[in-house]
Formats: C-alpha cells, sequence, structure tokens
C-alpha cells in the first residue's frame, strides 16, 4: 500500500480506498482526492504545519465553525445541509480530526459531489459570492466558542510590512538589489502609512474583530453546476479579524482581469462590475451588522488586500521563497508584479467604489 492510502486508512472512512490523486490549487497545503468503493470520496490534506504551528487550535477552530454553521443551517430548516458545511472525519485511533506521526499533520473531509471550484467568476457569480462571503460572516457572528489566531497577526498589514524590512535588512537570497525589487520597493513602501488604517483605527477603538474566513480567493467557493454558490471551503485562517479581510481577498482575486500571478501585467485592471456585483451581494447579508466605519471603509480594503499580497509576495521572493509554493525561481516576483498592478488600479477607482457604496 501507498503511503496515502496508508494515511487515509487511519480516517474513519467508509468503503475501501481505490485511488487517491492530486487535488486543487492552493498554496500551502498539500490536497487530495481520495475515491473510495464506499458512498463518498474523500479530501485528504496534509496541512502545512510550518505555517500553522498549532495544528491542535486549527481543528478547534475548523470544528466550532462548521459545528455552528451546521446548526444554523439546521434552525433555517434549509436542505441538503451536507453539501452547504464540510464534514470533518475522526482518526479511528485517537477520535481527533487530524492524524499526525509528530512529523507530518493530516486530515480528511468528506468531498461534496458534483460541486466545482472557479478560478474566475462573472458578475452575477460575484453577487451570490458577496452573499455568502457576507452570510458566513453573520452565521458566525454569534459562535459561543472562543476560536484562536491559526497564524497570529495574520492579516496585520503593520506585521506584514515589518516583516517586509526584516527580510530587506536580512537580504538572505542576495536579491534586493536586484533593479526589479528596487522598483517595487519604490511603488509599495511609500503607501505604507495609509495602508496600516485598519491597525490604527483598531487601536483607537473604532474597528471591530470579528470571525471571518480570511482566504476568500475565489477558489475557496464551491459552486454547484448550476452556478449556485453551495459552500466556503479552506476554513485554516477562519479567526477574529477586520471584514476587511473577506471583502478585500475576494476581489483582489474576482475584480483582478488575469490571473494573481500572471506575467502579463499591463492586462492587469480592476473590474469594477465585480466590485459592484460583490459589494451588493455582500451588503445585503452583511448589512445588518457592519458599522459605518466598516461600510466606509470597503474601498480601502479593496486597496489593501492587493497592496498586503503584493507586500507578502515581495516578501517571499526577498527570502528565498520560503513561504508560497512556486513554480519556476521568478513565480513570487512576478506575483508581486501583479499585485502591486492591481493595487494601482484598485487605487484609481476609490472614488468610484465609495459612490457606489453610498448609493
Ligand atoms: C494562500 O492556501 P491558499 O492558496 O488558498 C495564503 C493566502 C494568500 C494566497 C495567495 C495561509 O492561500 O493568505 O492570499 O495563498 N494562505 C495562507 O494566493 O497564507
Ligand atoms: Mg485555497
Amino acid at each position: 500500500m501507498d503511503k496515502l492510502t496508508v494515511i487515509a486508512n487511519r480516517f474513519a472512512l467508509e468503503g475501501k480506498v481505490s485511488e487517491i490523486k492530486p487535488l486543487g490549487k492552493g498554496l500551502i497545503n498539500d490536497t487530495f482526492l481520495v475515491i473510495t468503493d464506499g458512498p463518498h470520496k474523500y479530501v485528504l490534506q496534509r496541512i502545512n504545519n510550518a505555517i500553522f504551528r498549532d495544528v491542535e487550535l486549527l481543528q478547534h477552530n475548523i470544528e466550532c465553525a462548521t459545528r455552528h454553521i451546521r446548526k444554523k443551517l439546521e434552525a433555517a430548516g434549509e436542505d441538503d445541509i451536507d453539501r452547504k458545511v464540510l464534514t470533518f472525519v475522526p482518526c479511528t485511533a485517537t477520535g481527533k480530526t487530524f492524524w499526525t506521526d509528530g512529523a507530518e499533520y493530516w486530515r480528511v473531509s468528506v468531498f461534496i459531489p458534483d460541486s466545482f471550484t472557479h478560478e474566475a467568476v462573472d458578475p452575477e457569480h460575484s453577487y451570490y459570492a458577496g452573499k455568502a462571503f457576507g452570510n458566513f460572516e453573520a452565521m458566525l457572528a454569534d459562535i459561543p466558542d472562543t476560536l484562536g489566531e491559526t497564524i497570529p497577526d495574520f492579516h496585520n498589514m503593520e506585521l506584514r510590512a515589518r516583516q517586509l524590512k526584516e527580510a530587506i535588512k536580512a537580504d538572505a537570497a542576495g536579491r534586493v538589489n536586484a533593479p526589479d525589487v528596487q522598483a517595487l520597493l519604490k511603488v509599495l513602501l511609500p503607501y505604507e502609512e495609509e495602508m496600516c488604517k485598519a491597525e490604527r483605527l483598531y487601536r483607537e477603538g473604532k474597528l471591530p474583530k470579528r470571525i471571518c474566513h480570511c482566504d476568500t480567493k475565489v477558489n475557496n467557493m464551491l459552486f454547484d453546476a448550476d452556478g449556485n454558490v453551495l459552500c466556503v471551503i479552506d476554513l485554516d485562517t477562519v479567526m477574529p479579524s477586520f471584514v476587511f479581510s473577506d471583502f478585500g481577498d475576494f476581489l483582489r482575486t474576482a475584480a483582478n482581469t488575469v490571473a494573481e500571478d500572471s506575467p502579463e501585467t499591463h492586462k492587469v485592471d480592476f473590474r469594477m462590475d465585480i466590485f459592484e456585483a460583490f459589494a451588493k451581494g455582500y451588503l445585503e447579508s452583511a448589512g445588518s451588522f457592519l458599522t459605518p466605519v466598516e461600510k466606509e471603509n470597503l474601498p480601502y480594503a479593496a486597496c489593501l488586500f492587493p497592496y498586503m499580497q503584493a507586500v507578502r509576495f515581495l516578501t517571499d521572493y526577498i527570502n528565498g521563497d520560503t513561504y508560497y509554493k512556486i513554480q519556476y525561481p521568478l513565480h513570487n516576483l512576478v506575483r508581486t508584479k501583479n499585485q502591486a498592478a492591481l493595487f494601482e488600479a484598485a487605487r484609481q477607482k476609490v472614488p468610484q467604489m465609495r459612490s457606489f457604496i453610498l448609493r
């Protein structure tokens, strides 16, 4: 039996494993589809515990969040609940929703059949995505459990800016003086203070933290064959954060005219049709609990996330590509250029975004 099958068999699966193959495009964990002769297929994931250092906490958050969402769906009388929230399978020996040999950490969830992820969406689907993410936050707003930060200060822009400066100082891979890197630093550094606005508002007591998804890339959403949103996946970063996280990160991936790693940076633009559709859906489902400060800063969130992602990709490039999976040596540099271009495009459109939100 190969290694993956041995690991899958440590979980309480129904049926016998017949095949295991790679799944998805995540940059952090390794994900596989497990095919069995039983009623379900499963998703097997090796959790990147260099990044998620506290796997107990990680799975605690995920179990609490999925349990709470399931309850809400039941209370609302929804049908097909197993397709609208993820189900994690316990390890047979420990009863926990992960298995570890002390070095590697693995988990299994039930694969939702006839579901699809998309790398791009049209305005109609953005509207549904907005509703879904707003609804996700609304459902978790009264969760009784305490969730921890699975990556402390994950979307803290002050921390991300500091990490970039530390990377520059250490210059571990000898890349800081490359002309491309210098050019990007010239574009990014002047906006640091402006982009750290959320942390200032938080310190002043004007901005709350709520339970957010914190990785609302387009491809972290499951759609059915008719294009309806089934549920939100990739729950590793469900934790207390600013709502800007969910609003901004979706648009970062969905409103970009090209993929986040496309080298055709001249084609990067921020799509207002996607923004408007997503904002409409989001405000419809999250509008009831958002404060005026949160609402008025949604255009800032749309700029913050390309900016933060550019800073994170560049930091990783300078560090010698230790965080994100790369497919070729300049991948993180290309990603940075792309996100910096998206940041500039979004900034141009802030006045339009503001007037749309006001309407
Ligand atoms: C990572 O795991 P994945 O690929 O969905 C990253 C996000 C970044 C994203 C950029 C834990 O998400 O924060 O926005 O890559 N997740 C983590 O594509 O760092
Ligand atoms: Mg993902």
